[in-house]
């Protein structure tokens, strides 16, 4: 493999640093905030290997990685892109040919690439609190390096596939069980490198090459478990199948054509528009707290969060910020609320000792150190930042705010976590509107990742960059909005849902609905999600809205109907479903077919068939075209911040990219055309957004728009 040597020369001085130290060389990875394996990193470690191999003074190698981790990972940013040389597997081949031992010596983070480079290597080791995962599976892809095969000879079939398929990282110890690792290093990670090296030396170990164990003992049992559960479990995800596919070839065939195999799997994989839909949410995850008003704007301190209101939500933020390490003071009306509060916040902090997310000694530490729930609000007065999480009711929460406005410090913020209802509106009653902003947490706060930061027009840019630090804090993934009835997505989703009930009254039946949209990939229809969330909330926010509601509307009188009939849903053991136990699914119920049939009768609907694919044309174009016009309202920024909101707060499959990225894949003139054609029919439920007319017009995409 030739290569221009004064250019890699440079980049072995810039990327890649070869430095002898005895008869011992290290070769460390510096690129950039993760060290991700880019063409110029590769060539830089093919130079250095050969470096070493010529080098007569040099008797073994460490790689490692410079900085805070060995290796992120291969270059996410070169995927879809023809490959470039040296790809990876043939740098990896490169490193595990070398006839003298090479060690990998890791440290934070070996992940993708980065793990399957050290496989390639003849020894490897990993530091405390090192993680070590084969993701690809979260990007659409498979391990494409070898790390099929390697794991699979070294761990075996069984532990091969619970090890890639989940795409989660192991601590050290876990790889050292697998067999991944040969030690756990002390020390610095550049010295135990060095040991390490030594000691395989002076055991005069040579060169150990993972290629050349046996082939591992098929498992049928495990290969057929394992796609039965991906049955049940990928939701429409192709890469899953076709990692069982590359470990089960590991014994079959010999090392080389398995590798093969693996290469032709990844390759085919890297073309997909799941591959695609993956990569956009991974990049979109930290592009949506990249915004140009924020840019050079510092976040206020905080330090303490209040939170007035004890019910699910409010317990709910106040746990995030408890588990964030913030000192909470939640208020409530009286003594027995406030109680009841700090018991529900206790529940969920058990919860996350449950699911090994804290320990006992810290749960018990939040409650009793960092907690405090009180009845006054001169309790706040110390608070960097408070939110109000009372009833969805204007003027209550206009009564808070004023409350607050007296009792909390100049420079603090106050915020509102209505799902809903005018910010602007409740900024006006304080002193100080430019501290308010809104955080519309999803429930359960202390769980769901999303964040809709609403920002009123009066908000300050350090109030919208401390909301921003503040979701960072409680790892969730914030999306500003502006102001306007349900923000970004709920406004969306009175779309989409009311898409699914004009079908509904149309002729399809609930369960029919919901059904095409798992299939499409959410994890639940939106009638058994209604069914979950209460069809009170449906109820009450049609019942709000129904003074300005324009004639030509469609109202889902059935769902009225199950409401008076005190079919809530699952808290009632009954709604559109009937739940034979809490939380389990719920089985279709004629009588609800029956109920919609007479709702037709009267408003004189003639019931007709419709096929999966219109149900999720039509759902998906409602979604699409709100959405469309709440970014040219400039409510979301970009079109991925509304592809952010639909990933994170509403299921929507995280294969597919969000909405946005899935409409520009479909070809937005197809969309178009069908919207066109339903406007025939309902102008007013169908007319087609000005921004997707634009884009259309331009033959321009969505993603033109984000920046
Ligand atoms: N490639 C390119 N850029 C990457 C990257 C990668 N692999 N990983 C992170 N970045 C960027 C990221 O977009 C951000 O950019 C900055 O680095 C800091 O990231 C052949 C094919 C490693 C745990 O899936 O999980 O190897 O926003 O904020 O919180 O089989 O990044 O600053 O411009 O996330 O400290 C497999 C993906 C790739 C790991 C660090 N690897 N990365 O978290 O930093 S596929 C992954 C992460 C592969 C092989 C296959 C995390 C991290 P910007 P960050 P962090």
């Amino acid at each position: 493999m030739e290569f221009n040597s004064n250019y890699e020369q440079k980049i072995m001085t810039d990327l890649v640093s070869y430095e002898r130290n005895g008869s011992i060389v290290v070769i460390a990875i510096e690129n950039g905030a993760v060290n991700a394996l880019s063409q110029e990193v590769r060539s830089a470690l093919w130079q250095a290997v050969e470096r070493f191999d010529q080098d007569d003074v040099a008797r073994a190698a460490v790689i490692m990685g410079a900085g805070r981790m060995f290796v992120g990972g291969a270059d996410i940013k070169e995927f879809g892109k023809p490959p470039l040389e040296p790809t990876l597997p043939e740098l990896i081949n490169r490193i595990e040919v070398s006839t003298k031992p090479i060690v990998a010596a890791m440290h934070g983070v070996s992940l993708g690439g980065g793990l399957e480079l050290a496989l390639g290597c003849h020894y490897r080791l990993a530091m405390p609190s090192t993680k070590l995962g084969l993701p690809e599976v979260t990007l659409g892809l498979l391990p494409g390096a070898g790390g099929t095969q390697r794991v699979t000879r070294l761990a075996g079939v069984e532990k091969a596939l619970d090890f890639i398929l989940p795409g989660t990282p192991v601590t050290e110890a876990t790889a050292l069980t697998l067999g991944l690792i040969d030690r756990i290093g002390e020390g610095s990670v550049r010295s135990a490198g060095i040991t390490f090296a030594n000691e395989v030396l002076s055991a005069d170990k040579g060169a150990r090459r993972v290629s050349e164990l046996p082939k591992p003992a098929p498992d049928r049992d495990a290969v057929a478990a394992a796609r039965t559960r991906l049955g049940k479990t990928a939701h429409g995800q192709i890469a899953p199948f076709f990692v069982v596919d590359a470990i089960e070839a590991a014994t079959r065939l010999p090392f080389k054509d398995a590798i093969a195999e693996e290469r032709r799997l990844f390759l085919e994989l890297m073309q997909t528009p799941q591959r695609a839909g993956l990569v956009h949410a991974f990049f979109l995850e930290r592009k949506v707290s990249q915004l140009r008003e924020l840019s050079g704007i510092a976040p206020r301190n905080l330090s303490t969060i209040g939170v007035v209101g004890g019910g699910t939500m409010g317990a709910g933020i106040a746990t995030a910020a408890l588990l964030a390490g913030y000192d909470v003071c939640l208020i409530e009306r009286d003594e027995s609320v406030a109680t009841a509060a700090q018991r529900t916040i206790d529940g969920n902090l058990a919860a996350a000792v449950k699911r090994g997310k804290l320990s006992e000694v810290d749960r018990e530490n939040l409650l009793s150190r960092k907690l405090l729930c009180a009845t006054n609000y001169g309790a706040l007065s110390e608070a960097n930042l408070v939110i109000e999480a009372v009833y969805e009711s204007m003027d209550v929460k206009k009564e808070v705010f004023a409350r607050l406005d007296e009792v909390m410090k100049p420079g603090a913020v106050l915020a509102t976590n209505t799902s809903y209802l005018d910010v602007n509106e409740m900024a006006s009653v304080t002193s100080r509107p430019g501290d308010v902003v809104g955080l519309h947490f999803f429930s359960p706060a202390h769980v769901m990742r999303l964040l809709e930061v609403v920002v009123t027009d009066s908000t300050l840019p350090d109030v919208t960059a401390t909301a921003f630090a503040f979701g960072k804090k409680l790892g969730k993934v914030s999306v500003r909005s502006g102001v306007c009835d349900g923000f970004i997505g709920n406004r969306i989703l009175t779309r989409f849902r009311g898409a699914a009930d004009r079908m509904v009254l149309a002729g399809a039946s609930p369960y029919q609905v919901d059904r095409a949209i798992v299939n499409f990939g959410f994890p639940m229809g939106p009638y058994a999600v209604a069914d979950l969330a209460g069809l009170d909330i449906g109820f009450l926010t049609r019942k709000r809205k129904a003074a300005d509601r324009d004639p030509r509307d469609i109202i889902p009188v059935w769902a009225d109907e199950l409401y008076h009939m005190g079919r809530l849903g699952q808290k009632a053991g009954r709604g559109y479903y009937i739940y034979q136990e809490r939380g389990r699914s719920g089985e279709p119920d004629d009588e609800v077919n029956e109920i919609i049939a007479r709702c037709r009768a009267a408003k004189g609907v003639v019931a007709r068939n419709f096929g999966d694919d219109e149900i999720q044309r039509q759902y998906m174009a409602a979604m699409v075209n709100e959405a469309a016009r709440v970014v040219d309202e400039k409510i979301a920024a970009r079109p991925l911040d509304v592809d952010a909101v639909l990933l994170f707060g509403y299921g929507f499959p995280r294969h597919r990219g969000g909405p946005m990225h899935w409409a520009d894949s479909q070809g937005l003139s197809g969309l178009l055309a069908d919207i066109q054609t339903w406007a025939k029919e309902d102008e007013f439920f169908w007319s087609p957004a000005p921004l997707l007319e634009r884009l259309v017009a331009e033959n321009s995409t969505f993603s033109s728009l984000n920046g």
